[in-house]
């Protein structure tokens, strides 16, 4: 799978690509390397990447294989934006998950070096009471130790009641490639 191209950014609902293309979103806080995940997985440099948090305030709309699109979804819990622009960044994102009915599995990437944050609970949940089906990508995994990944597992499964290792949550690095032939599998298998 290495198809990839750049379709639009979304900045409102009603630019959602017509085709009807089963959808994988990606999701998770500002920075925590979403584009960078694109990239890596199609050995590319399509998607743009920043080193500053809270850039992306469209969803990124990409065609793979001409068979599935991915969406970049902006990044939340960026502590700069004003509250009225989290608002409606969040409005914008519940919107989009109850209209569109093409959803068929979100990566939740969370960075691996800290905690998940409130906002990457309420992510998980909110995926949960949709229905829709996810897998947890511990993000920057490169930059841990061994002991630090045992405590970064243990700090998640006591976070997400559902994720089992190997199945529906793993490590990624987009340095080491950690992850990247899971997550390959794991699209090849489904579209
Ligand atoms: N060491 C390391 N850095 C990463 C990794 N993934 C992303 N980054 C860096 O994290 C920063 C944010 O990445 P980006 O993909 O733009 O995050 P986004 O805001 O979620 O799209 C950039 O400086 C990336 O180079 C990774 O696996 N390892
Ligand atoms: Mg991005």
């Amino acid at each position: 799978m290495n198809r990839i191209e750049f379709i639009k950014p979304v900045y409102d609902l009603k630019e959602i690509p017509k085709r009807v293309l089963p959808t994988v979103v990606l999701c998770g806080r500002s920075n925590v390397g979403k584009s960078s995940f694109i990239n890596s997985l199609f050995n590319t440099k399509i998607a743009q990447t920043s080193s500053q948090p809270g850039k992306t305030r469209s969803i990124n709309y990409y065609l793979v294989e001409e068979k599935f699109y991915i969406a970049d979804l902006p990044g939340f819990g960026y502590a700069k934006v004003s509250k009225s622009e989290r608002d409606s960044w969040q409005q914008l994102l519940e919107k989009y998950f109850s209209i569109n009915k093409q959803i068929q599995l979100a990566f939740h990437l969370v960075d691996s070096r800290h905690a998940p944050m409130q906002l990457d609970i309420t992510l998980n949940e909110f995926l949960r009471s949709q229905d829709i089906p996810y897998v947890v990508l511990l993000s920057k995994s490169d930059k841990l130790k061994q002991s630090e990944l045992a405590q970064s597992k243990i700090q998640v499964k006591k976070t997400f009641p559902e994720v089992l290792f190997g199945e529906n949550c793993f490590f990624y690095s987009t340095i080491k490639g950690t992850g990247q032939k899971e997550v390959s599998k794991l699209l090849s298998s489904l579209f």
